[in-house]
């Protein structure tokens, strides 16, 4: 069994995409980051970074002492590792996707989460701030579609982790400012992606979990101005 330390946001949307996929057991411990739940004690055993998602695997291959692990780019590659799913085993194919999933982890993640930060929370509009995020979300954007061009998904004809890793990304495009019918390829993936039932069994259990919007000033007040003091524990 897995226990996944989750909340309703694109990088926790990551791995019950796979789970879901995989059909493999897991328990949702809910860590609501908007009321600062990431900072408790049993939470920072396993995620030290105070981030979701992050996972305790009871029942790792091999046996042996449960395994946890934090960052969802990390958690995907244990999964897929895991259960021989969604990674290709051939040298040439893992490379693709491993390539396209760091893609996602140091570069849409990130620059989509600035743009988020500043289209639609900074407490002032910075135009220089927005224009450079919105601009490079869209190079991102552009960098997709010309990938998606010729192949079914991000990393070939089959279904990986590196679409489930970009895929939370796309999907609040509009408030990214940016337009999919610009990048017809990626927007053909991306409905392509929306359709799979387990795509959608991962957004209705994001529902069950939270119905409300996880950006509220309270949340505003736990999430933005940590600091290194402010944050020790
Ligand atoms: N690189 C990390 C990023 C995780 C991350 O930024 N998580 C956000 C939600 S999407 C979070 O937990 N934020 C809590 C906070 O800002 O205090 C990953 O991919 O797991």
């Amino acid at each position: 069994m897995i226990d996944l330390y989750y909340w309703t946001t694109p990088n926790g949307h990551k791995v019950t995409m796979f789970l879901e996929e995989a059909g493999l057991p897991y328990t949702i411990k809910p860590i609501n980051i908007g009321k600062g739940e990431q900072f408790q004690p049993d939470f920072l055993k396993i995620a030290p970074n105070n981030r979701i998602p992050a996972m305790v695997d009871h029942e790792p291959a091999g046996g042996g002492a449960p395994v946890s692990l934090f960052e969802s780019g990390a958690m995907l590659l244990y999964l897929a590792e895991k259960t021989g799913r969604f990674i290709p085993s051939d040298l040439r194919g893992r490379a693709e996707v491993l390539q396209w999933l760091f893609w996602q982890m140091g570069g849409l993640g990130p620059m989509a989460g600035q743009n988020h930060h500043f289209v639609q929370y900074a407490p002032e509009q910075i135009p220089y701030a927005v224009n450079r995020y919105v601009n490079e979300t869209n190079r991102l954007y552009g960098v997709l579609d010309r990938r998606l061009a010729d192949r079914a998904f991000v990393a070939g004809e089959a279904y990986s982790i590196a679409d489930m890793a970009i895929y939370p990304w796309i999907v609040p495009h509009e408030r990214q400012r940016q337009n999919l019918d610009e990048h017809p390829h990626l927007k053909r993936w991306f409905q392509a992606v929306a359709e799979r039932p387990a795509t959608q069994a991962a957004y209705a259990r994001a529902q069950e979990i939270n119905q409300q919007p996880t950006m509220s000033e309270e949340a505003k007040k736990v999430m933005f101005g940590q600091t290194a003091a402010n944050t020790k524990r």
